[in-house]
This record gives structure tokens, sequence and C-alpha cells, in this order.
């Protein structure tokens, strides 16, 4: 779909051209309960380093086909995205709110980062997706000459994800991440978007592969079936904007009580003055 073309040996989801999208869908559901996803892509362009974005993303969702902000791909999706983010845009964004805030972890790009949404959780482009992310990596990828993939494991409800870019066909471990739940039945994507910054985003192969765990029949049989994705022990906020800032709520309230305090003391300051007033007449007459 969009700008994404097919030819015999990729699927281009962008040129190396300016406000491109595109994206491929699988028609059918994934109904495997334990799966791998190998990816084959190439990212290139003229670009020079920074100069070039904004990067790739693989899906497991809900919705399939719905272009929007995130990587080409709709926002509040549902379900899984591994994205490839070859552009830092939370450098630039701190440069321009002149903020000395120093972020908790250094990230370096270009980064393989991944997220789970529930359908009302926001992917905060000018931050890269830190406020959701579950787990990220370095992964310089652009302008190789050998092949690049990356390897997206979910098997009993463990999210790992290795990457294979050096050229010496070895899996380096990028993230891992226990107690995700993901349901069964949701569409494989891949999706790249460029704005001002532009590469090529090819996709050279998605391999898909059931993976059969042994021993799990009794445990699994007693759990039931995930409906809503999830992750253990993490709340997947709603993002809301500045996080240091106050939101509308709270500063309705402070508003609110700050006018509540002020009319007390000004009652209080009026009765006390009128009792002092009447105590001083009473004195001198
Ligand atoms: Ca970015």
């Amino acid at each position: 779909m969009g700008d994404a073309m097919v030819t015999t040996e990729q699927v281009r989801l962008t040129p190396d051209m300016q406000s491109r999208q595109g994206a491929v869908w699988s028609r059918m559901p994934c109904q495997l309960k334990d799966w791998e996803m190998q990816v084959h892509f190439k990212i290139h362009g003229q670009g020079k380093k920074n100069l070039n974005g904004d990067g790739l993303a693989i899906w497991y969702t809900k919705e399939r086909m719905q272009k929007g902000p995130v990587f080409g791909n709709m926002d509040n999706f549902t379900g899984l995205g591994v994205f490839v983010d070859t552009y830092p845009n939370e450098e630039k964004y701190l440069e321009a709110q002149k903020k000395r805030y120093t972020p908790r972890t250094e990230r370096i790009f270009p980064l393989v980062l991944a997220m789970v949404g529930n359908g009302t959780i926001s992917y905060d482009h000018e931050r890269d997706g830190r406020p959701t992310e579950l787990g990220s990596c370095n992964a310089m990828v652009r302008n190789l000459k050998h092949d690049t993939f990356v390897f997206i494991r979910y098997v009993s409800r463990r999210l790992t994800v290795m990457i294979d870019i050096d050229g010496q066909h070895e899996w380096r471990d990028c993230l891992d991440i226990p107690g995700v739940r993901l349901p069964k039945g949701y569409y494989f994507g891949a999706s790249a978007l460029t704005g001002d910054l532009t590469d090529n985003h090819d996709i050279i192969s998605m391999k898909l592969y059931q993976i059969t765990v042994l021993n799990q029949k009794n445990q699994d049989d007693n759990e039931e079936d995930v409906t809503i994705p999830s992750v253990d022990n993490i709340e997947l906020i709603r993002w809301k904007g500045n996080e240091e800032g106050m939101s509308s709520i709270a500063i309705f309230f402070t508003v609110l009580f700050s006018m509540v305090g002020s009319i007390f003391l000004i009652v209080i300051g009026l009765v006390v003055y009128s009792h002092w007033n009447e105590t001083r007449r009473k004195r001198f007459y």
C-alpha cells in the first residue's frame, strides 16, 4: 500500500525521497501461539549521517493497512511494533525546547525498539518512543554492503529481539522481555516513512516459523486466552505530552484550591478586623 513498490528482489517500502510512506501486510491473521519472524531488510540512501530517516517498523497487530504517523502505520495500534528508528528526533526536540534535561539512559541511533500497544497508547515520535519503550538497542544498519536481519521471537509469552547486522551470520541480543501477552489472530506487516529526511527502506524477505514448545501443554491449558495485549508488571501508560508539566486537571484543581484558600483568608481577615475594630471602639468610648 502507499508508496511501496514490489519488485522481484524486494519490497521497497519507501524510495529515497521526501514525504513517502508505504507498507506490506499479510492477508491472513496469524493463529500461531509461539512463533519466530526473521526479517531481511536493507536501509540505504544518499543522506549523510543523521540526515536520513525515519526508519521502518515490523508489526504484529490487530489492525492492518491503516496509514499513519508511526513509521507509516496508524497510532494507537493494538499489538506489537518493532521499530528500526534511524533518526534521533529526541535530541533535536530537547535542543529546540532548550531543556537541560538529561535522559536517564543514553540511546545511540540507529535504534531498534519494541513497543506493545493496547489501542489507547500513543507513540511519541518527538521522543522516539521513549515513554512507551519496552527495550531497545543500537544497530548501525545503514548503507551496509552485507545483509542485515532482525529476528523477533515470541515464545511462551517471552518477547526476544535479536539482530544480525555485522555480516558474521550471528544473532546479537537486542532485547528480551518476559510476560508479554499478545493475542492470536493478529496480522504481520512492515511499514516505513520518510519526511524531510529520506532513505530507501527495503524488505527483502519476511519468514515466519512456528515454534513448538515441549512440556508446556498442561500449563497452557490452564491459561485463559489473551484478548488485549499487555506486559506483566509494566503499566502501558497513555502518553499525554509534557511529562514535567501539569495536566489540565492538576492545573484546574490548583487554581480552584488557590481561589477557595484566598476567599477563606479574606473572610478570616475581615472577621478579625471587625472584631479588632469593635474592641478598639469599646476602649475609646
Ligand atoms: Ca526517530
